[in-house]
């Protein structure tokens, strides 16, 4: 070994000391607030900054972390040993514990060891049966293969090969997205070359649903254009639309001829159903017509970081099927050439399998079922605590996220005061809640809603 090469031991620490000193810089260089973070955002590039900074790319500013994840990195540099990340939806055990399901162990002794590149469409079994998890294992679409289903990375990929796809090949390029939504969709969709607008979706007032409001928007939205539903468990609102207004919403979107996209990233989450949860596509489907699905496997299988999913367009007859498959190739091949095969892999397994598939479904609804008793417990709580105000809205929300209704002034008091870490929205990750930590959520929500207006 080369004298000043250290052991693989001895390198791994150079390293701990190396990632220390960058995060005790960093820290050093934000201390001085946000006031800087914005005054840089403000510097125009210049010959001097770049000089200044003896690079070519010294006129680069600072970006602000990402709205969501962002709240994760915050939450790693807390030094507290009460501190409790509530920000990205991730699903905890009662430990506190990421969960690695047991039928994923299985699947993984079970699953293909081949490591050979897969086509750019992916893993033939994958697709088909994505297909038939969401649009249903009788469904005609399938049936008279009007389906073209392809892998994708995750959810936030299918997304984008989907929203790539339709800016290059949709006669119309205004996509329509609920208001509130997630946050990355504005990003995906702006980016693909689409113009989005938004069209009305909660009302803060009753923390419910404005379907009035959705109606006349939706209603005054130009013939052709696209919407974005979320397929169930809307993100942040934790509010969906009941079977009937689904139902009126097909009607009028159908009767405008709206394109629907939908985002489904919590098959399985809202109701513990998969089938349930997938009522909103299927009707779309049903009624012959065409719309496009993006899956994702992070949450109801627990393989975030596997990124995997699916984007599936289904189409008026198999010929057309064939053309947009074919044109999904050319979106796809550019971009990543084709997708990562192990966590298809692991998917496929599960799916495919009588046993492994049954066993899944039982897990997914015990992650269901403790979301909805966190939401019991943290209303129990409030309610124990005679907390100002109507939380009945915890419980009445679904999916994996509650609303609150907390201003960002709230948040950042909770965060500051009881190193509780969430959306500057007031979005709570109800999966990232136990019972053992309810407590100290509602003494935080208890003192932010008495001391901060
Ligand atoms: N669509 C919606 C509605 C989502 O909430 C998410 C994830 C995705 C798509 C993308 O999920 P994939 O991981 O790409 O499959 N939203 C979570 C996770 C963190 C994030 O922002 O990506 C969240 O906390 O909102």
């Amino acid at each position: 070994m080369h004298p000043q090469l250290p052991s693989l031991g001895a390198n791994s620490s150079s390293t701990d000391r190396r990632l220390s000193a960058l995060i005790r810089h960093l820290e050093g260089s934000s201390s001085s607030s946000s006031a800087m973070e914005s005054q840089n955002q403000t510097i125009s590039a210049s010959a001097t900054s770049a000089f200044s900074d003896n690079s070519v790319f010294g006129h680069v500013v600072r970006a602000p972390e990402d709205a969501i994840l962002g709240v994760t990195v915050a939450y790693n540099k807390d030094p507290s040993p009460v501190k409790l990340n509530l920000g990205v939806g991730a699903y905890r055990t009662e430990e506190g514990k990421p969960l690695v399901l047991t039928v994923l162990q299985f699947a993984l002794i079970c699953s293909s060891r081949v490591k050979e590149y897969l086509p750019i469409v992916g893993l033939a079994d994958f697709n088909k049966l994505s297909a038939k998890l969401i649009f249903g294992a009788d469904s005609p679409a399938i049936r008279e293969n009007r389906v073209t289903t392809v892998q994708c990375l995750s959810g936030t990929g299918s997304l984008r090969v989907g929203a790539e796809f339709l800016a290059k090949h949709y006669h119309q390029r205004t996509i329509y997205i609920p208001q509130p939504t997630w946050g990355n969709h504005v990003k995906i969709f702006t980016l693909a070359g689409l113009s989005v607008k938004t069209y009305s979706y909660y009302d803060p007032a009753t923390r419910g649903l404005n379907f009035q409001g959705l109606l006349e928007d939706l209603g005054s939205a130009p013939s052709g254009a696209i919407v974005l539903l979320h397929a169930c468990a809307h993100n942040p609102t934790g509010v969906d639309p009941t079977l009937q207004q689904w139902e009126q919403i097909r009607q009028l979107m159908r009767s405008k001829g709206l394109l629907p996209f939908f985002d489904s990233a919590y098959q399985g989450f809202a109701s513990g159903s998969l089938d349930a949860d997938a009522q909103s596509v299927r009707m779309f489907v049903a009624d012959g017509g065409e719309c496009l699905a993006a899956q994702s496997y992070a949450k109801n299988m627990g393989l975030y970081g596997e990124r995997v999913g699916a984007l599936s367009i289904v189409c008026k007859t198999a010929d057309v099927a064939g053309r947009v498959e074919s044109q999904l190739k050319l979106v796809i091949r550019p971009m990543y050439s084709n997708p990562p095969i192990h966590g298809a892999s692991i998917v496929a397994t599960i799916l495919k399998d009588r046993n492994m598939f049954n066993e899944w479904t039982i897990e997914l609804k015990a992650m269901a079922d403790r979301i909805i008793s966190m939401r019991q417990q943290l209303f129990d709580a409030l309610c124990a605590r005679g907390t100002p105000g109507d939380w009945s809205h915890i419980v009445k929300q679904i999916g994996m996220f509650t609303f609150t209704g907390l201003n960002s002034q709230q948040v950042t008091f909770m965060t500051k005061e009881y190193h509780i870490y969430l959306t500057s929205d007031g979005r709570i990750s109800m999966a990232g809640l136990s019972s053992k930590t309810v407590p100290h959520l509602a003494d935080a929500i208890h003192a932010a809603v008495t001391r901060v207006a």
